[in-house]
């Protein structure tokens, strides 16, 4: 937990953002040839945990300890007019999707992700921990909709010495941005709560399983 610890803490700028602590912006690491021309090229890292003993709850987990969440903080910033590269660690289990199109890479530069260094289009629909799925707001003049679905850690894994987590699978993949608008991000995954077929809890809170994405 103290390496986690430490590597959260990157990049990590604290505002007063009330029960979602935390700015998380992407570095900015020199320029890439895209579909679009050479752009700046941003980078950020998540990560997705079976509780809030690690993201943004605090050490003992906050209110809701036993929540599944998206650490270090579900509050992203990214540049305008970029080419986005977004690394997910992922050390949660999962199951079945109930709709199988979150199963899939969509708006993504080449529509693929990468999984554990392997180039896929889409995830087994009867593996998924999560998703990072990308909305635009009715108000946004440029339309950003990019969902990445993220594999589940199969039950029996071992867990990794000296964690609470067993080895997390690694997504990464990238999307360019438009001009500046504010996004909502959320997990398709039924991961929560409650008798609404999973949405309920860490589905439905901001800060767990959903959060905002700012195009500056
Ligand atoms: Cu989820």
């Amino acid at each position: 937990m103290a390496g986690t610890a430490a590597v959260v803490l990157t990049g990590f700028v604290l505002t007063n953002a009330g029960a979602t602590p935390g700015l998380l912006r992407a570095t900015v690491n020199g320029t890439a040839a895209t579909p679009q021309g050479v752009l700046p090229h941003a980078f950020l890292k998540l990560d997705t945990y079976p509780d809030s003993a690690a993201g943004p709850h605090g050490s003992d987990g906050g209110a809701h300890p036993d929540w599944v969440t998206y650490g270090p903080t579900s509050n992203l910033e990214v540049p305008a007019h970029s080419l986005v590269t977004i690394t997910i660690s992922q050390y949660d289990s999962g199951g079945t999707i109930t709709n199988p199109y979150f199963a899939k890479a969509v708006g993504t530069v080449g529509g693929t992700i990468e999984v554990d260094g392997k180039t896929e289009t889409e995830i087994d629909p009867d593996a998924v921990g999560h998703t990072f799925t990308i909305h635009a707001l009715p108000t946004n003049q440029d339309p950003l909709f990019v969902s990445v679905p993220l594999p589940a850690v199969a039950d029996d894994a071992p867990l990794v010495e000296g964690s609470d987590y067993a080895a997390p699978h690694v997504v990464t993949f990238s999307f360019i941005t438009g001009g500046r608008g504010e996004y909502i991000w959320n997990c398709e995954y039924p991961c929560g709560d409650g008798y609404y077929a999973k949405f309920g809890g860490p589905m439905s809170t901001q800060g767990y399983m959903s959060g905002s994405l700012n195009v500056t």
